[in-house]
């Protein structure tokens, strides 16, 4: 009897044993192991004009310039919005921002905005077998209404495709001013809980208003409530003294965030969204980069991105990834110098034009606001080239998922994967563009935006915006920094334009007015 069971418990195991090989097996065949990798490598508010690449002469990013030279250098690449959240909703959701009305410059303490059953660029990628990552920037909400931030932090980044997620919750002038790794506010005193209050202080708390003296930063406008490493932020907070980053440091902290991750993951397909804090405020370059490019911290902590950027891809060269990944580039809204804090961007700034002669800036609708960096880079698989192609980051969806295979898009997102391999220069054919909820349109060599109240420049910013009462008209080939109104000139195409714009955004209550046709 005794014999009889341990017989059988040895055929068990043997079958069990079998079983499992079976299963490992099939969990990895062999096309898994050729998907390449892919990271989107995502700057804060960096311009069009910041890098040599695109005709920056004022600042040296070699770096970046290795791969947007040796890549698909876009001419015509977008952001879908000329501020952060809404870009980052767009980019990895492949869905219009404009369609979600949450979809704006988000508080720290904002719930997420993404919904779980949303379709996501992780998400989908993960169909495919790849494991996913984030680290950097999220400023997409987090939880479901008030977090509590001495617990896990949930929904999030984890909750929407990413298995791993290193992140500040929104940006780095909002608090709370700690990292948060899979959902847990890292170095965390439990004794000493975080508090985040938007609207009120709390009591006894200095205040960027009230402590000047406190302050190694000054605030321009915003950016006066509580002081963390005597700089003044948006937002109050309280508590979570040893969780609070040092800002100095937060470019090398992401950057071997990123380097680990590929390192951890270098033997799966994989996707890392390196989502840098660089040139948003407030600018605060590691000592290293302190006065590298004679502009002031905003050229300084654009050094410092390209020297990060170096040393992340030196990382996939070393780890033998670099054939085998597709590198994207971009950043999430055009080029801001004062953004609150007196950081001499502007008295700083001599000849060089962060907007590369483009017309606006972050936060508008003329073309700074949106018109990015943009480049892919894929050694050995994609040659050196420049597109003049129309495409958006929305694209990057559909078009990745075409890359690995996969079935799944979005109505917003174009599958434009030949414009992105540079193998052709036909993608879209139009793109809404956004900025504080207001939308303009770009078709072909054209560029409309409709009315809008509104002053035409955001005064604290120096930033034209876009608004102005009448329609604009600009033929954006001829006319890159958009300074022909041709809406009375050329009113066939205005028309054309408009239906065009109408046939996407819908008929905007208040916003679009008739033209006449002569
Ligand atoms: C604005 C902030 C600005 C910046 C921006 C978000 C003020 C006065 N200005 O409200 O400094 O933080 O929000 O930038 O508070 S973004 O790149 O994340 O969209
Ligand atoms: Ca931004």
């Amino acid at each position: 009897m005794k014999f009889l069971k341990t017989l059988l418990f040895l055929t068990l195991v043997f079958t069990i044993g079998c079983k499992d090989k079976k299963v490992a097996k099939e969990a990895e065949p062999a096309e898994v192991k050729k998907l390449p990798n892919i990271v989107v490598i995502y700057t804060d508010d960096l311009g069009y004009g910041d890098i040599s690449a695109n005709g920056a002469t004022e600042i040296n990013t070699p770096n970046i310039d290795k791969l947007a030279n040796g890549g698909v250098r876009f001419t015509n690449g977008y952001a879908t919005s000329a501020t952060c959240t809404p870009s980052r909703y767009g980019l990895l959701t492949g869905v219009y921002p404009w369609r979600n009305k949450q979809a704006k410059i988000l508080p720290g303490t904002a719930p997420l905005i993404i919904t779980t059953e949303q379709t996501t660029i992780p998400k989908m990628l993960k169909t495919k077998g790849y494991h996913t990552g984030i680290v950097g920037k999220w400023h997409l909400g987090l939880g479901s209404g008030m977090v509590n931030w001495n617990e896990r932090v949930s929904p999030g980044p984890n909750e929407v495709g990413f298995d791993y997620a290193y992140i500040m919750a929104a940006t780095q002038d909002r608090v709370p001013t700690v990292y948060i790794e899979n959902g847990d506010v890292v170095n965390l005193d439990k004794n000493d809980p975080i508090e985040i209050n938007y609207k009120d202080n709390f009591e006894g708390q200095p205040t960027g208003k009230d402590n000047p003296e406190l302050l190694k930063m000054k605030w321009h406008h915003g950016h006066n409530s509580s002081i963390v490493n005597g700089i003044p932020r948006i937002g109050y907070m309280k508590g979570g003294e040893s969780a609070k980053w040092v800002d100095e440091d937060m470019a090398d902290h992401f950057l071997k965030g990123a380097q680990n991750y590929v390192k951890q993951h270098k033997n799966e397909p994989f996707f890392l969204y390196y989502a840098m804090q660089q040139p948003h405020v407030p600018r605060t370059p590691h000592p290293r980069f302190v006065g590298k490019s004679g502009m002031g911290p905003r050229g300084d902590v654009i050094v410092e991105a390209d020297w990060c950027i170096g040393e992340f891809v030196k990382t996939l060269e070393e780890e033998g990834l670099l054939e085998n990944t597709l590198i994207v580039f971009s950043s999430d809204n055009g080029p801001v110098l004062n953004d609150g804090y007196y950081d001499d961007a502007v008295e700083k700034l001599g000849k060089h034009t962060p907007g590369g002669g483009l017309r606006g800036g972050k936060y508008s609708l003329f073309e700074a606001g949106t018109k990015v960096p943009f480049f892919t880079y894929w050694k050995g698989k994609i040659q050196p080239t420049v597109s003049d192609a129309l495409i958006c980051q929305l694209d990057l969806l559909s078009s990745l998922s075409k890359l690995v295979d996969s079935d799944i898009t979005t109505e917003d997102s174009q599958e434009v994967l030949d414009a992105f391999m540079g193998k052709s220069t036909t993608a879209r054919k139009d793109l809404v563009l956004e900025a504080n909820r207001k939308t303009a349109y770009r078709n072909g060599d054209w560029a409309l935006i409709p009315p809008y109240k509104g002053s035409a420049v955001l005064k604290e910013v120096n930033i034209e915006i876009g608004n102005s009462s009448d329609y604009q008209l600009y033929n954006i080939k001829e006319d890159r920094s958009q300074q022909n109104n041709l809406a009375q000139s050329n009113p066939e195409k205005l028309a054309e334009m408009i239906a065009g714009y109408t046939a996407i955004r819908g008929k905007q209550e208040g916003e679009i007015k008739e033209v006449e046709l002569k």
